[in-house]
């Protein structure tokens, strides 16, 4: 399919599964019509490198080289950084492969050099020869701090706040401690980067990926003028609900959405999203909780939505479309 004829599809992005989806995606249509807006709320900075997880997680799946294990970070990867910093005794509780920090390095000197986030990301893309437009959804500082229920004594990292930044509470404390609510630290007066507002408003199609809603999507639409692109054009949009069953295939998005008074289902979902979706793509373990669905605000489309490997996550990608109203 030549660009001109392929249809242009916006994925709204967290990490690992909305990066499944993507590749999935373009199988279906032609990559360089799609453009992946990207949760920038998981970065981080340690040893002085901006982290941007989820940005890495979409582009190294996209170049065909992330981990198939972890789902994060390089496959082939080794850790004799991590092996030797662990003899000096430096941080090593979030775990920065050899070839993985590559990226880290690349990105911390071009935006010490005065580059954006997103020419940054861009060039990180190129790079890899990835054909998607991945844009992080601002070049702007927006950090997810998370407040504990029971931060113990002193709370984490010594702040007696109960608060912690997400990656603290997520891979340093395995998000085992209860969570009272989230926060977008620096939203409000961040701006959507270069092209955001545009892919959102000119795509055929956009997609809310199968991502957590609590921590991968909503930090993207907490950047002002994002919600309002994508509520303006509700009938085209179509969420993936990430919640099979109750469960969240990998993360805790299920235990997040209890937790802040959500229902953990595909009901809970489309109570969340109904305003910003006409419709929601729910598994076919679901079915019957399509009128639910329905009695939120959403119209259900029932159908496989584990991406157990690229033929299930093609054919996604293909409900999700003609759930838009596209035929590819
Ligand atoms: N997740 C972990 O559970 N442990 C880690 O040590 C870890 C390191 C890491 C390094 C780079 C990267 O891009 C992602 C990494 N992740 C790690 C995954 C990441 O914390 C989360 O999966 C996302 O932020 C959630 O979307």
């Amino acid at each position: 399919m030549t660009n001109s004829d392929s249809p242009r599809v916006c994925v709204l992005a967290g990490g690992v599964g909305a990066a499944r989806f993507l590749a999935g995606l373009t199988q279906v249509v032609n990559a360089r019509s799609v453009t992946a807006v990207v949760n920038v709320a998981d970065d981080t900075t340690l040893h002085g490198l901006h982290i941007s997880p989820d940005l890495d997680t979409v582009t190294y799946t996209l170049a065909g080289e992330v981990n198939p294990e972890t789902g994060w970070g390089l496959r082939g990867e080794s850790w004799r950084t991590m092996d030797e910093l662990a003899t000096l005794g430096g941080e090593t509780w979030f775990r920065l492969g050899d070839r993985d920090l590559a990226t880290h390095l690349y990105r911390t000197h071009r935006l010490s050099e005065g580059a954006s986030l997103s020419e940054v990301t861009g060039e990180l893309a190129t790079a890899r020869n990835v054909d998607v437009g991945v844009l992080p959804v601002t070049d702007d500082p927006v950090r997810t701090m998370v407040r504990l229920i029971d931060p113990g004594e002193g709370g984490p990292d010594g702040d007696d706040s109960g608060e912690v930044d997400f990656q603290h509470w997520f891979v340093g404390l395995r998000h085992a401690p209860a969570v009272s609510g989230v926060r977008f630290d620096g939203a409000e007066t961040a701006t959507p980067a270069p092209g955001v507002l545009d892919a959102i408003s000119s795509a055929d199609v956009v997609v809310i990926a199968p991502s957590n809603p609590i921590v991968s999507v909503a930090p993207v639409l907490a950047v002002p003028g994002v919600r309002d692109a994508v509520t303006a054009r509700r009938e085209t949009v179509v969420a993936v609900s990430p919640i099979i069953a109750g469960e969240a295939l990998k993360g805790p998005a299920a235990t997040l959405l209890a937790q802040l008074g959500h229902e953990a289902t595909v009901v809970g979902v489309a109570n969340l999203y109904a305003e910003l979706a006409a419709t929601l793509v729910i598994d076919t373990a679901d079915k019957g909780l399509a009128d639910g669905v329905r009695l939120a605000g959403m119209e259900p489309v029932v159908a496989p939505t584990v991406m157990s490997g690229p033929p299930q996550a093609a054919a996604l990608a293909r409900v999700a479309l003609a759930a838009g109203g596209l035929t590819p």
